[in-house]
């Protein structure tokens, strides 16, 4: 994988980058649509790629471990063919799915049991394992297995966790030499910051992912119920200290606002299911601030979902028809929001490109952060 760094942004720390994976470019900064268990939710893989059109989605090893299983995504040769999806897909490791949604999980040093939130059923995650189920899987760039602590969490736990993820770590790089590439493409690698709301230990946690030298780093631990602020104040010390000439991910953020704030820090990639989770749920996000579309007073307001909108869901049907889907829980209104919710996640880390290309970031990011802010 090779990173170009082909802007810096003057009046903030935002850079726009190209990434060049075995399978294609991803241009950053680039939000990544969330396809847990090998769909994004509502969306048809070719809506995505001729509306939507990101170069990369996510995947989750957690997910598609306990379905369809590794013997099924081998058989088809991988996930990518599996689902039908040609161009770039992460896989996030598990290390936050399995503290998220499994019962009774036990971690120790060896890994962590878990039961499985499908069937009650018992299963083991290591280090090793992980990295031997993301190669069966396939993605393009695969995570590190970590452990993302809760928020708040008290200093010393958070203190012995992030060594602890330390140690996973470098099992996952020993590993991960010993276990060939499945599918005829390489496959990136990308270890995790921890280290909880702790200066201290996020430092030190930043330390230590860049000495490994990957070819990309994440930012793991944040969006967990901190405020905004202490996010913000976390992303600016580690974006610090890890090296700029690789791409950097923050893991699971966030509002429109949360990513322009980062992208300001230095952020690169970004994650979050809240486009398509609050999409099904009626709330829409447009540059002129949120929408609930399940609210009244869009009854007979037949105007455009969103006329700035870039996908076709936003011009062809109006805010009366989606409220009225959504009234009589009809499938179709779950997935005009979806495709314009990403749709709109998608212009928006594609304006910022061209803003920090053209110069003018700082200003616009000030004008959008003001604007977005409102519920309409
Ligand atoms: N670790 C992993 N995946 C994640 C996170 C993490 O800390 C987060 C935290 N926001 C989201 N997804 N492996």
């Amino acid at each position: 994988m090779q990173f170009k760094l082909l802007h810096k942004d003057s009046g903030s720390k935002a850079r726009a980058g190209e990434l060049l994976t075995d399978r294609g470019k991803i241009e950053t900064p680039i939000f990544m649509p969330v396809g847990t268990v090998a769909s994004v939710k509502g969306v048809h893989q070719r809506e995505l790629r001729e509306e939507i059109n990101p170069d990369v989605i996510l995947g989750n090893t957690y997910h598609l471990y306990l379905r369809p299983g590794m013997e099924i995504l081998e058989q088809a040769g991988g996930l990518h063919k599996f689902m039908g999806w040609d161009r770039n897909i992460l896989t996030d490791s598990g290390g936050y799915q399995v503290y998220s949604l499994s019962g009774n999980r036990k971690i120790k040093e060896e890994g962590v049991k878990f039961k499985s939130h499908i069937d009650g059923s018992s299963h083991f995650f290591s280090p090793e394992s992980v990295m031997e189920v993301q190669r069966t899987i396939g993605a393009d760039i695969i995570m590190a297995f970590d452990e993302c602590t809760p928020y708040p969490c008290d200093y010393n736990y958070a203190k012995r966790s992030m060594h602890m993820t330390h140690r996973w770590l470098d099992r996952c790089i020993a590993h991960l030499d010993k276990v060939p590439f499945k599918y005829g493409h390489s496959q990136s690698f990308f270890p995790i910051v921890q280290g909880s709301t702790y200066k201290d230990l996020r430092k030190q946690s930043a330390e230590y992912i860049a000495s490994v030298g990957a070819e990309g780093n994440a930012i793991g631990g944040l969006s967990v119920g901190e405020p905004a602020d202490e996010m913000y104040e976390m992303s600016e010390i580690v974006c610090d200290i890890l090296p700029e000439d690789k791409p950097r991910y923050l893991m699971g953020v966030g509002t429109p606002l949360n990513i322009l704030e980062n992208i300001a820090l230095g952020v690169d990639m970004f994650d979050c299911v809240m486009p398509t989770r609050n999409a099904r749920n009626g709330m829409l996000f447009t540059a002129h601030g949120t929408i609930n579309i399940k609210n009244k007073k869009w009854e007979n307001d037949f105007s455009a979902i969103d006329e700035m909108g870039i996908t076709f869901v936003d011009t062809e049907y109006s805010k009366a028809y989606l409220r009225h889907l959504f009234a009589a829980n009809e499938y179709l209104g779950k997935q005009i929001a979806t495709i314009h919710n990403l749709g709109f996640y998608l212009w928006l880390v594609r304006t910022a490109r061209e803003k920090i290309v053209a110069g003018q970031f700082y200003e616009w990011k000030t004008m959008m952060v003001k604007q977005m802010d409102k519920r309409l």
